[in-house]
C-alpha cells in the first residue's frame, strides 16, 4: 500500500485488530462465549428471551476491554491519522475503546460501544461507566424504570450513522480493511462500494476474508506485524 499526500484513507477494522490485545474474535477458534455463538447472544431476540444472559455477556466483554491495552496496530493507525489529518477516517465494528486509547480521534463505532447503554423504553442514554463495572444485574432507567440495554447494534438492527459512512466512502481514494472476516453486512459490502468507485482496496489479516476476491491487495500477517510497516 502506498499513500500519496492527496489520498483520502477510509479504514475499516474488525475484531482481529484487538486480538493481539487479548480480546477474543467472534468466529474461528476461541470464538465461543460460554458455548454460545455470537448470533445467539447479540440479537434483539436473545435480549427479549434472557436479558440477564445478554447483560452478563456484555459485562464480561466490558471487563475484558477495560483490562486490555491498545497494541502496535491501534497505535500505527493513530500515527497514520496524525499524518493525514482530515483525509483519514476510521470506521470500526469493534465495541471496545482501544482505538481511542491509542489516540485515534476521527473514529466511528458503527456497531456501538461497550461503554454506553440506553433505556429500552425512552432511549435515555446511560453514560455512567462506574455503573457498568459494578452492576451484576440489569440496571433500570431512572425515569421510567424500564430495563437499560447495551448501546450495541445487534443482528437485524441498523448500524449507527450509515449516512456519514457512505459519505466518507464516497470521498475515499484508498480503502484499508483490517482483521474482519467479511461475513457481517453491511460492513462486508464496503469493499464492493469501493470497487464500483474503482478505488484501491487493501486487506490486512492472518487469513483471507470471505470477500477476498474484491480486494486489490491482500497483506497476509497479523495486524501488529503489518500495520506498523505501512508507516513511512
Ligand atoms: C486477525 C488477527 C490478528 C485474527 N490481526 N486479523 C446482506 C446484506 C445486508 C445485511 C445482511 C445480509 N445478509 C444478512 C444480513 C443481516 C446481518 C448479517 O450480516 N448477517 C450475516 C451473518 C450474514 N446484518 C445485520 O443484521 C446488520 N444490520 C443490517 O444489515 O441492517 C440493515 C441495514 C444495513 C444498512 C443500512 C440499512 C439497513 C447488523 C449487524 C450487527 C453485527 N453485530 C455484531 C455484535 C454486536 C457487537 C458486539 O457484541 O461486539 O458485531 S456481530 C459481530 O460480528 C460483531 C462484529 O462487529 C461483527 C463482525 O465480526 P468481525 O469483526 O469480522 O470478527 P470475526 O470474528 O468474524 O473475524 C475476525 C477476523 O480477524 C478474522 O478474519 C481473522 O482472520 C482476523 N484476525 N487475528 C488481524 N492478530
Ligand atoms: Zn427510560
Amino acid at each position: 500500500m502506498h499513500l500519496t499526500p492527496q489520498d483520502h484513507l477510509f479504514v475499516l477494522t474488525g475484531a482481529g485488530i484487538s486480538a493481539e490485545s487479548g480480546l477474543a474474535t467472534f468466529r474461528g477458534s476461541g470464538g465461543l462465549w460460554n458455548g454460545y455463538r455470537v448470533e445467539q447472544v447479540a440479537t434483539p431476540e436473545a435480549w427479549a428471551a434472557d436479558p440477564e444472559l445478554v447483560w452478563h455477556f456484555y459485562s464480561q466483554r466490558r471487563r475484558n476491554a477495560v483490562s486490555a491495552d491498545p497494541n502496535a496496530a491501534h497505535l500505527a493507525l493513530a500515527k497514520i491519522e496524525e499524518q493525514l489529518g482530515d483525509r483519514f477516517y476510521l470506521c470500526t465494528q469493534n465495541v471496545d475503546d482501544l482505538h481511542e486509547r491509542a489516540g485515534s480521534a476521527r473514529i466511528h463505532h458503527m456497531h456501538g460501544s461497550l461503554f454506553q447503554s440506553r433505556c429500552t423504553r425512552c432511549n435515555q442514554p446511560f453514560p455512567d461507566k462506574a455503573l457498568y463495572e459494578t452492576a451484576a444485574t440489569l440496571p433500570l432507567c431512572d425515569r421510567c424504570r424500564a430495563p437499560v440495554r447495551p448501546h450495541i447494534v445487534w443482528f437485524g438492527e441498523i448500524p449507527l450513522d450509515m449516512d456519514t459512512i457512505y459519505r466518507k466512502l464516497d470521498r475515499a481514494t484508498v480503502l484499508l480493511v483490517v482483521g474482519t472476516s467479511g461475513s457481517v453486512y453491511p460492513a462486508a459490502g464496503f469493499v464492493h462500494i469501493a470497487n464500483q468507485r474503482r478505488i484501491h482496496t487493501v486487506y490486512v489479516g492472518p487469513e483471507e476474508p470471505l470477500n477476498r476476491e474484491a480486494f486489490d491487495e491482500i497483506l497476509l500477517g497479523t495486524a501488529t506485524e503489518v500495520l506498523p510497516s505501512l508507516l513511512r
